[in-house]
């Protein structure tokens, strides 16, 4: 077995979990944020930064380094690991989001998924069986399986078909994967926002015995208390030894809520990518830092982070990097972003620890929405 999933305790306040994720690069502290490097780089960010703020593991896509450079150009530089000079965990989704992503670009048959380049308009075929190859070539820690994430809203029926064939695909995956001892398939949950349809997704993939499950289909448009809703019937479905990973959601209260539902593990593009906007995470709320009330403002980003942009730097002097369009700025944002959720994720597990995750939930939302609300 690839990984093993230590439950340390359960929050007496909440249920949420404490655990540890034991994989070949190391032991990853449950629950925990992803950052996301889509084509193998955290945007802005050297491994080393990484490091230095406390990233356990980080998130890769089957589907970009696919197309560029090639999992087969990957695979002889040493895999993933090497080829980036990360020694720590990945985790590898597996293009199921990005080509259903594509619209008129692609088409699906119980087969698999035909569809065409956003680089170069090429055609490609990915199949389960494809998609493992292409993963094992890659050699991160946790893979997950070829999924259908389903659009929403979607009607029923749809949403049915898709799943079924999601949990058809899964099983497909797990038979064809062979380097079990080495990486980590976890099936991933459909189902829309459909409870039976959810509980029919989780039964079939908890049968197929995956060593870990995802949860996929939310965060696709719906609202956050629809997506808790799903979480809140979902999660109990999954089996207590296992990890439990919310797929593509990254904003701080959702992170919060759930973990309180039972979710392990995130990822999101959600910090790097506002933070390239200007956009910075903050405990009192999100700050637009292009804004003309900082122009004089020489305190940190936020008051309460230790992170190496709040040690060091100004709302003044972050303002002006934007305003000049200084790629100093994307450096500095991301990594006050990246390190805000890193950080929030660790108080969350201390909370949990001391069975008091429900009081810093309070506390956490009374600062975040205090002003903006
Ligand atoms: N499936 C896969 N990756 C994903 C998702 C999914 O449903 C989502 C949904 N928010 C994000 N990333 N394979
Ligand atoms: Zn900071």
């Amino acid at each position: 077995m690839a990984i093993r999933y230590e439950l340390i305790k359960e929050c007496k306040q909440t249920g949420a979990r404490l655990g540890r994720l034991h994989t070949p690069h190391g032991v990853i502290e449950t629950p925990i944020f992803m950052p996301v490097g889509t084509q193998a780089t955290v945007k802005a960010m050297t491994p080393e930064e990484l490091k230095d703020m406390a990233a356990q593991i980080i998130l890769s896509n089957t589907y970009h380094l696919y197309l560029r450079p090639g999992h087969e150009l990957v695979k002889e530089a040493g895999g993933l690991h090497k080829f980036m000079n990360w020694d720590r965990p990945i985790l590898t989704d597996s293009g199921g989001f990005q080509v259903f992503s594509l619209g008129d670009l692609r088409k699906i048959s119980e087969e698999g998924v035909e569809f065409q380049s956003h680089l170069d308009g090429s055609r490609h075929f990915l199949s389960p069986e494809r998609v493992m190859e292409i993963e094992t070539a890659l050699g991160a820690d946790i893979i997950m399986a070829f999924d259908e994430c389903a659009p929403y809203p979607a009607d029923y029926d749809y949403v049915k078909k898709s799943m079924e064939r999601t949990t058809r695909w899964a099983k497909r995956c797990k038979d064809s994967f062979e380097n079990t001892e080495n990486q980590a398939l976890f099936g991933i949950v459909q189902g829309g926002m459909f409870r039976d349809l959810r509980e029919q997704s989780a039964k079939e993939l908890v049968e197929l015995d995956f060593p870990g499950y995802s949860i996929g289909g939310l965060s696709v448009g719906e609202s956050k208390d629809l997506m808790y809703e799903v979480l809140d019937y979902t999660t109990p479905l999954l089996p207590k030894n296992k990890p439990r990973y919310l797929m593509g959601v990254g904003s701080p209260d959702a992170l919060i809520e759930g973990v309180i539902r039972g979710v392990d593990m995130f990822d999101c593009v959600l910090p790097t990518r506002i933070a390239r906007n200007g956009t910075a995470m903050t405990s009192e709320g999100r700050i637009a830092i292009k804004n003309a009330k900082y122009t004089r403002d020489f305190t940190p980003l936020d008051p309460n982070c230790t992170c190496y942009t709040c040690k060091n730097y100004t709302r003044a002097y972050l303002r002006h990097l934007y305003k000049a369009d200084e790629i100093l700025s994307s450096r500095l944002m991301s990594t006050h972003n990246l390190y805000f959720l890193i950080h929030l994720m660790k108080q969350v597990r201390e909370a949990i620890m001391e069975d008091r995750l429900m009081d810093f939930r309070n506390e956490f939302f009374a600062k975040y929405y205090g002003e903006t609300l």
